[in-house]
């Protein structure tokens, strides 16, 4: 659902311009340091990036879905380690509470995070809990009004700069699976929250990924999501399931660059007396990743509209999920052998993207997790 076309332009075009005048020029210079300059987030929380779909009524921009993944569409035409410094607040750090945080959580948390004051990450993966999400051990144990937490959460993104974690624990030590699980928004500067070393990843450098570790944390019981307990399996899936479908948008955005990064060395190239643009097996190169990005683009379209009318899209969002990462996987795969041996090198923005794209296929549920998702639900609509 778009609200008003005029004002969506707006944003889009603002976002356009600093993607290609302010971020694209420095996608070097984050990779080598490893880290996005202050004052380019200082610049993204000005134009609102931090705030896009938190509601309005908490001070950010309120977009719907289709809105979003429009914005998204555009983001990603930039190194995904930009758009990783704002989307945990966006997505999986805030929806959590957005979906189903009491009132007074809502209105204590998300002002903050709408303006980017504070930068809050999602706490679900652990050493030995990965697709296995049900299994996690990091347990929340109640003492009086308050819980203790203890566990390790492994691989966060954004950690190294949250101020605020939204962590999934388990409340009930009997009971193994997902019913055991409860979610919490636990603040930074709790006394026992400490984190790991920050880890050296294959791409996306630039978006700080570390542990964080629990070690008889205290956490007021007002912190519990939704003041239930029992439910915060079910609110995690419920904020990947609208994540998934916001990676899959962002992978359309980073195969269009890849796309357009490889047309224009298809047509400066020379070889055989003639631009290499005009050779049929690379035009066929050039054709798939078109073809194959367009589809992913309108299912994306398809599945936000549809998001927008009812929540429910867990089978929609997994399978553009699916599609959309490993399409984007083709994608920069074949732009580096447009390349040819150009595309094995660092200066070219392809061999840079070739490495960042890895991850969509990852995080946020793998590509099997997302074909287990679609096939159970295809499953229990068959029975
Ligand atoms: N929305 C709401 N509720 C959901 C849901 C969804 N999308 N998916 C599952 N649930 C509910 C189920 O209805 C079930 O509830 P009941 O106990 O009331 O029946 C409960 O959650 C458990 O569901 P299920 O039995 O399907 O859980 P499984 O342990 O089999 O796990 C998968 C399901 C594998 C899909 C889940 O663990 C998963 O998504 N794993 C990947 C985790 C991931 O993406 N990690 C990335 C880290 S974040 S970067």
């Amino acid at each position: 659902m778009i609200r008003d076309e005029e004002i969506l332009e707006q944003l889009l075009d603002s976002i356009r311009r600093f993607v290609r005048e302010r971020l694209i020029p420095l996608e070097e210079q984050v990779a080598d340091e490893d880290r996005v300059p202050d004052d380019v987030i200082s610049e993204m929380k000005e134009l609102g990036l931090y705030g896009l779909s938190i509601p309005e009524e908490y001070g950010g921009l309120g977009l719907t879905m289709e809105e979003e993944v429009l914005a998204a569409f555009e983001v990603g035409k930039t190194a995904p380690a930009f758009r990783s410094a704002f989307g945990t607040n966006n997505g999986i750090g805030s929806q959590g509470i957005i979906l189903d945080g009491t009132d007074e959580q809502k209105q204590r948390y998300l002002p903050r995070l709408a303006t980017g004051e504070i930068v809050a990450s999602f706490c679900l993966t652990e050493p030995d809990s990965g697709s296995d999400a049900a299994s996690l051990r990091t347990s929340a144990r109640k003492d009086g009004d308050e819980y203790i937490l203890n566990g390790t959460k492994r691989w966060i993104t954004n950690a190294p700069s949250a101020d605020v974690f939204t962590v999934m624990a388990r409340t009930n030590p009997e009971e193994k699976g997902a019913r055991g699980i409860s979610a919490f928004v636990v603040d930074r500067d709790t006394p026992g929250v400490s984190l790991g070393a920050p880890y050296k990843k294959m791409g996306q450098h630039g978006a700080p990924v570390c542990d964080v570790i629990f070690d008889d944390a205290r956490v007021p019981a007002a912190n519990l999501i939704g003041g239930q307990e029992g439910t915060g399996f079910k609110t995690a899936m419920k904020v990947l399931d609208k994540g998934r479908l916001h990676i899959s948008a962002v992978c359309v955005g980073v195969a269009e660059r890849l796309i357009e990064e490889a047309m224009h060395f298809a047509l400066e190239r020379k070889q055989f007396g003639q631009r290499i643009a005009d050779f049929q097996l690379i035009q066929a190169l050039l054709a798939d990743s078109r073809a194959e990005c367009y589809a992913a683009r309108s299912m994306i379209l398809e599945t936000a509209r549809l998001r927008d009318q009812r929540p429910d899209v867990s089978e929609q969002a997994a399978c553009c999920k699916m599609f959309a990462s490993e399409m984007v996987g083709r994608v920069a795969d074949r732009a580096v052998q447009i390349h040819g041996g150009a595309g094995y090198m660092r200066e070219y923005a392809v061999e840079r993207l070739y490495r960042d794209v890895r991850l969509f296929r990852i995080y946020e549920g793998t590509t099997q997790i997302q074909q287990l998702v679609i096939a159970r639900n295809m499953i229990r609509n068959a029975e």
